[in-house]
């Protein structure tokens, strides 16, 4: 009996180690979590009941155990270093090149996102986990061996070959984003002080004496090294990531091997467009000389070594002071406060704008004019103030933000609606801002795409007095167009002309251009689809409308009482008399131009077909051909050879098509 209940245990305890291996450094689980979690419940009874059996690295030890009164402190045995930093493509080609002069050959490195966590030692004797130390000092640190012990994704034993009987693992311990949100809802929920970032709290976490505490934190950790070893590692960087990994380490998913300059920049870029898609965050990239030992011959200067670099992503979050708040009115009428900051430097470029949103925001914040703030842009989001520093107010130089009693740009009255943070100016179209957003958005790509009518020009045209109302632009003259500043004779008949291409749409594109709140691209596609006819949608009911796909009684209302208004109404027939027409929306017409309101983008080189011959068959079908990918691209046509684009598409998570279902699609 005794013999079979350790046998149970030993069995029990591999499979889950397998399990944790599959699930935490392979990224590929090979049971539900239900399984692993009746398999983790088996154990954790056999070792209750047989407590002789329970092994102190048993997968189900990760709960923490006793509390500390203090860290002792740890001397590493090669200091942990710092990295030097670049901030420029300049400054990383200097750095390549610096290395690769100093070799005969083209110098590969190892590439990795730089986490922005705390560095950690990790010591496996004979594959356990004996000690964990932060960095310290780089010299001396802390031993937070209990700490570490409870993250999910740190093996307590490790697994396959060649084991190294010591083997110091250097990496970095982190909060990933989800964990990190949650946490603080929790702090927030129970009366106390959230973290200021998933940085800040994993610091905290991995400094709590309580290792119960810590093993509630939802922390993890990466590899991106080795220090102290006994016995054989590979010889280059990368390798030796990929053996930390079939130990059972995790490691980034990200890592990669590359050489020369375009590459490595390449990687930056890609990483920056990958940040906020990531699970946790990053502060750039680390490039490493692959070959240990040209690092070896690179040696070090100070305190860093010669042979690595960080490149670091421009600062998300900068101080600045709000030097006076305004009110911007929207598409819809919604009145936005702005903060007017002091121009400052963020997210690697100057922001004088952020948006705070609404009441409820501007309470939160707590925030005055003249506050001293913290302002973070975060990729191509929208600057926002993240914070305000109240140790820095001055009473004497601060005061309230006032709403206005009137919208600030057509002095019509303002509408607050109950429950809702947002008011709205109530002038309509007869709000010169209101009216400059509506042409906007007639104007934009997914609407009537008139090419040339950018928000500039929009903005002139109102403000000269020249268009009230969508439809005015149809009856502009050429004469009136050249009249605006920086617009000449070539351009002004340009825009004449794309206004006169505008004019073919379709049913989707133009509902979708008549701004009706809630009525995005894929809510008009759906009334397009299910009415077929602008009457039909005009003359339609609110309970018809919520048997359209998607539309509920919020959209419904909200397309029933935009053609209640009568100037809507007179807006649209104008816009039909202008000539704006849509092929009827038959089946049969459908499949003529299966491409319509689709962007794509044609890159790389093609064996049947020229790339012109491609981009006419392409804009036959309806697409629209363009010549850079975006977020806006919905497929990338790629050839032979694709470069920089392919790449781009294929992080954007962009459809991609090859020759052969080129042509597949072509024949059809
Ligand atoms: C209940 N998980 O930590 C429960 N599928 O191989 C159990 C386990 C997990 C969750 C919830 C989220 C996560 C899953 C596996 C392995 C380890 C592990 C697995």
């Amino acid at each position: 009996m005794d013999m079979s209940t350790e046998n149970e245990i030993q069995r029990l305890t591999v499979l889950l180690e397998e399990y944790n291996y599959q699930y935490y450094v392979l990224d590929n689980p090979s049971v539900p979590d239900s399984e692993y979690d009746r398999i983790f419940q088996q154990l954790q009874t056999l070792e209750k009941s047989h407590p002789e059996y329970l092994n102190p690295n048993s997968p189900t030890q990760k709960v923490g155990g006793l509390a500390l009164t203090k860290f002792e402190q740890v001397k590493h045995q090669l200091p942990m270093l710092s990295l030097d930093n670049v901030f420029s493509e300049q400054a990383l080609s200097d750095f390549i090149q610096r290395v690769t002069d100093r070799f005969d050959e083209q110098t590969a490195f190892c590439i990795e996102p730089k986490l922005d966590g705390l560095a950690a030692s990790l010591i496996y004797e004979k594959g356990l986990l004996v000690q964990a130390a932060t960095r310290g000092d780089g010299k001396i640190g802390e031993k937070v061996t209990e700490n570490v012990k409870t993250i999910a994704n740190v093996p307590l034993k490790l697994r396959g070959d060649n084991i190294p009987a010591l083997l110091e693992v250097r990496g970095e311990v982190f909060m990933p984003k989800a964990g990190f949100n949650k946490l603080n809802e929790g702090l927030i929920n129970a009366g106390e002080k959230p973290f200021v970032n998933p940085r800040n709290a994993a610091a905290g976490s991995l400094r709590q004496l309580d290792s119960k505490v810590a093993a509630s934190r939802p922390l993890a950790f990466y590899c991106y090294g080795v220090g102290v070893f006994e016995g054989q590692l590979a010889n280059t960087q990368f390798e030796r990531i990929q053996q930390l990994k079939g130990w059972g380490l995790p490691i980034s998913a990200e890592i990669k091997r590359l050489i020369g300059k375009e590459n490595c920049q390449d990687f930056f870029d890609d990483m920056q467009l990958k940040r906020a898609n990531l699970s946790y965050e990053i502060d750039g990239v680390v490039y490493k000389v692959d070959d240990i030992s040209l690092q070896e011959r690179l040696g070090f200067v100070a305190r860093a070594p010669r042979w690595a670099t960080a490149y670091k992503f421009p600062a998300e979050e900068a101080v600045t002071v709000v030097e006076n708040v305004e009110f911007q009115v929207g598409r819809t009428g919604a009145i936005t406060p702005v903060a007017k900051l002091k121009p400052v430097f963020v997210g690697g470029v100057t922001v004088s704008n952020a948006t705070l949103h609404n009441k409820d925001e501007i309470q939160r914040l707590g925030i005055l004019i003249g506050d001293q703030v913290v302002v973070r842009r975060a990729g191509d989001v929208i600057p926002q103030v993240a914070r305000v520093l109240f140790d820095k107010r001055d009473p004497d130089s601060t005061r309230e933000i006032v709403f206005p009693m009137v919208c600030p740009v057509c002095q019509s009255s303002v509408e607050r609606i109950e429950g809702e943070a947002t008011i709205r100016c109530s002038g309509g179209l007869y709000c010169q801002a209101q009216c400059k957003q509506a042409i906007k958005h007639f104007a934009s790509r997914k609407a009537l795409d008139i090419d040339g009518l950018g928000n500039k020009i929009v903005e002139l045209l109102v403000d000269h007095n020249m268009i009230k109302h969508p439809s005015d632009l149809f009856s502009l003259t050429i004469d009136q167009l050249s009249s605006l500043p920086r617009m000449g004779e070539v351009s002004a008949k340009k825009l004449i002309n794309s206004l006169q291409i505008s004019k073919q749409t379709t049913l989707a594109r133009f509902l979708y251009s008549l701004g009706i709140r809630e009525v995005g691209e894929a809510t008009a596609n759906n009334l397009a689809n299910y009415y077929k006819s602008i009457e039909a949608v005009k003359n339609a009911g609110i309970e018809d409308l919520k048997a359209v796909a998607d539309v509920g009684e919020i959209v419904a209302k909200h397309v029933y009482y935009f053609f209640r208004q009568e100037h809507n109404v007179e807006v649209l027939t104008k816009l039909i008399d202008a000539g704006i027409h849509w092929p009827e929306i038959k089946a049969a017409e459908q499949e003529k131009q299966p491409l319509i309101g689709q962007t794509l983008v044609i890159t790389g080189s093609f064996s049947s077909m020229s790339r012109s011959d491609i981009k006419n068959a392409l804009q036959a079908l309806g697409a629209k051909v363009a010549g850079s990918v975006s977020k806006n691209t919905d497929t990338v046509v790629a050839g032979e050879a694709a470069g920089s684009k392919l790449i781009k598409a294929q992080e954007l998570g962009i459809n991609i098509m090859d020759e052969a279902a080129l042509l597949t699609m072509l024949e059809k």
